[in-house]
């Protein structure tokens, strides 16, 4: 899939003009940016011994209590395909961004949301990270959000999940992540809205536009007066807001876009 030239121009101009105007470079990514890195999305079907199950309900506090094992081995087999996964050209163009705003244009802000758990785009450099949805390397207790190491994990076998140690608490531990019908971290999220109000330009990379409050980011900074540049191989449930479409994948867009800046 050839990249749309013309488009892929518009786009570098409007990032040029930012960079030169001092103004603020958002980058906002969903499941697809880790797509290339061979992470399968929540749109994609689940394969193996997952497959007859839907993430929705699995992703959830009441999957979680109704069946605390299964859910936890569901997490700890995304975790196992993500450790043994590096980030892709897309993940690392956007660490790339980040750095030449820092070094060459210090008046321009930069500010990288994600709706990922998986790490990859901290792994690959990132460093001002906005984790809408938590991180999936980290833990807690599910009835006091008591911070778990891993590191305490001995063998599990089949006390899976672990009991918190925190005295009097032994709740089950969980991952550190977002379920569907929980709140997401209120800082964190209260940073992203600001980000999106103040955005002069916002990439929108790899993201069906599905789930929210995440999805309304785009929204807000388009209502702000963003520019508003789409990344995906598909049409998205937000391309309607966009100003401008590069049709196709993260990992050959993002390093192109770049070149051009
Ligand atoms: C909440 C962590 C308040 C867990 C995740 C009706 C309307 C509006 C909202 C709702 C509603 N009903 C319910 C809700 C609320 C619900 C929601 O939005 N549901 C959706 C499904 C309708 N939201 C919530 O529950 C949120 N909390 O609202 O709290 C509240 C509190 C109490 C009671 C009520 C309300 C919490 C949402 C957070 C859920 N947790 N992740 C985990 O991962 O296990 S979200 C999860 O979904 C992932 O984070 C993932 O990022 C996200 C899916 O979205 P995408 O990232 O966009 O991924 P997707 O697969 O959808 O799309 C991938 C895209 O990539 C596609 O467009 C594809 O074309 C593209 N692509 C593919 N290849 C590439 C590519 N792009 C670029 N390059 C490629 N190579």
């Amino acid at each position: 899939m050839a990249v749309d030239a013309p488009a892929l121009e518009t786009a570098a101009d409007h990032l040029k003009a930012a960079l030169k105007n001092g103004g603020n470079i958002v980058v906002f990514t969903g499941a697809g940016v880790s797509k290339e890195s061979g992470i399968p999305t929540f749109r994609d079907a689940q394969t193996g011994l997952w497959a007859s199950y839907d993430p929705q309900d699995l992703a959830t506090r009441e999957g979680f209590t109704q069946n605390p094992k299964l859910v936890w081995d569901w997490y700890d087999s995304r975790r196992n395909t993500v450790w043994d996964t590096t980030p892709n050209p897309a993940h690392q163009a956007i660490a790339e961004l980040e750095t030449l705003i820092e070094t060459s244009y210090p008046t321009c802000g930069f500010t990288l949301i994600t709706q990922n758990i998986d790490n990859l785009h901290r792994r690959a450099g990132s460093k001002a990270v906005l984790e809408l949805h938590g991180n999936i390397f980290r833990y807690k207790c599910l009835n006091y959000g008591h911070p778990y190491s891993p590191e305490l994990m001995p063998d599990l076998g089949e006390h899976r999940p672990p009991k918190c140690p925190h005295q009097n608490c032994n709740s089950d531990i969980r991952p550190d992540v977002v379920w569907f019908g929980e709140m997401l971290p209120t800082q964190t999220l209260e940073q992203a809205f600001t980000a999106a109000q103040e955005a002069t330009v916002m990439l929108v990379v790899g993201t069906s536009g599905v789930v929210h409050p995440a999805a309304s980011l785009p929204v807000v900074a388009n209502e702000a007066g963003a520019v508003l540049i789409e990344v995906n191989p598909e049409p998205s449930e937000l391309s309607l807001i966009m100003d401008c479409y590069l049709q196709g994948p993260a990992g050959k867009i993002l390093p192109t876009l770049m070149t051009e800046n």
